[in-house]
């Protein structure tokens, strides 16, 4: 009885300090929840980082310019960073990164359902750029000022590095846009393809979310799935009229009313069928991850013998000097 009464107080401390719009930091008390919902978000976030790598690592070697390949090199390097300082993040929170390793690897951890689609022209590195980070950006602006100041502090870089990699990716589709009838061609179909899975990315509506209201609570989620879905929406309809696309929607449409685009339903069945691990390429991406870890493996074995030599080396000078002491 005694616990629960100061449990209620401390998790009352705790809320009154997120409405205060106070950080969190990782010695603060945090309800067992927060630091496991913290954990949950940010290693998906992570992994959805890693594994997002390989989509458009596919595509580094034919890449058609020099400048275009450093770009994309860059860029997928930017995301391998991302990944780290998130996994840091998380580790914060008292969970290792062998752990988290563990997860991805045995395909127990989620991470996000778009990177479940193949890249099948160039136009894709495009529409990746433009689509999946632009509404990367739109999610994750907002995670800047997230409550827990770790995750917050990673994600102002992470939003610095998004922006260029959204910028590369419209003028990969601009430029494809201006050339020939067949370019332009591969930039419609590229983004009929990645139209829909990237308005999913931000998660199930609002009414089927499990974490939402919480998260909103404690201030992890700035805003709901539906209302960054809709400004994405908003968003990227001038931007497809500017590349003279046509968005695969005959729903879409400007209201008045409400001051925002209507958009159509989006396919809810297909969603949960890629998360649930029967996407297109789900099994192609854990293969790839899991086949990077164990070829990894000697440079893992390398850093520790030179970790352990280091060590070893350090004791020994230190061993006359704390003897002398
Ligand atoms: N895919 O109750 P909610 C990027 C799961 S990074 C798979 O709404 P929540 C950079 C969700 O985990 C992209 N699963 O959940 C890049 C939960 O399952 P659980 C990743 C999804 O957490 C660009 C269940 O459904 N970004 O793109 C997805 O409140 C280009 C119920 O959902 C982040 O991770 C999904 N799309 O809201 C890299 C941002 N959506 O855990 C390379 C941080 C939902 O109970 C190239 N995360 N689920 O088993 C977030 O903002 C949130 O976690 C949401 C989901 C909004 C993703």
């Amino acid at each position: 009885m005694k616990n629960t009464t100061t449990t209620d107080l401390l998790e009352k401390q705790f809320q009154d300090r997120i409405d205060r719009g106070e950080s969190i930091e990782p010695k603060d008390w945090m309800p067992e929840k927060y630091r496991k919902t913290h954990i949950r978000q940010i290693s998906q976030h992570a992994h959805s980082e890693i594994v997002g790598m390989l989509p458009e690592g596919n595509w580094i070697t034919r890449a058609p310019t020099l400048r275009r390949k450093t770009a994309l090199l860059a860029k997928v390097q930017d995301e391998a960073g991302h990944g780290l300082y998130l996994y840091s993040a998380t580790e914060t929170l008292g969970v290792s990164r062998d752990e988290l390793f563990e997860q991805l690897h045995s395909g127990k951890a989620k991470y996000s359902s778009i990177f479940n689609y193949p890249t099948l022209s160039w136009a894709d590195m495009g529409a990746i750029g433009w689509l999946v980070d632009g509404a990367a950006i739109i999610n994750q602006v907002p995670l800047t000022r997230t409550s827990y100041g770790p995750y917050a502090r990673a994600m102002v870089r992470v939003c610095k590095e998004e922006s260029f990699h959204q910028r590369q990716g419209y003028e990969i589709m601009l430029t494809l846009c201006n050339g020939t009838e067949v370019q332009k061609q591969m930039a419609q179909n590229a983004l009929d393809r990645w139209w829909w899975p990237s308005l999913a990315m931000f998660g199930p509506p609002d009414a089927e979310s499990t974490h939402t209201e919480q998260s909103m609570k404690w201030k992890i989620k700035r805003k709901t799935n539906d209302e960054l879905r809709q400004q994405f929406v908003d968003i990227t309809k001038p931007q497809a009229d500017i590349l003279g696309l046509t968005i695969p929607d005959p729903d879409l449409k400007w209201n008045e009313e409400r001051g925002h685009y209507d958009f159509g339903e989006i396919d809810w069945e297909e969603f949960w069928q890629v998360v649930k691990g029967h996407g297109p390429c789900n099994k192609q991406r854990l293969a790839a991850r899991n086949k990077a870890w164990d070829e990894g493996a000697w440079v893992r074995d390398a850093a520790l013998a030179y970790a352990e030599k280091q060590e070893a080396k350090r004791a020994e000078e230190t061993a006359p000097l704390q003897k002398a002491g």
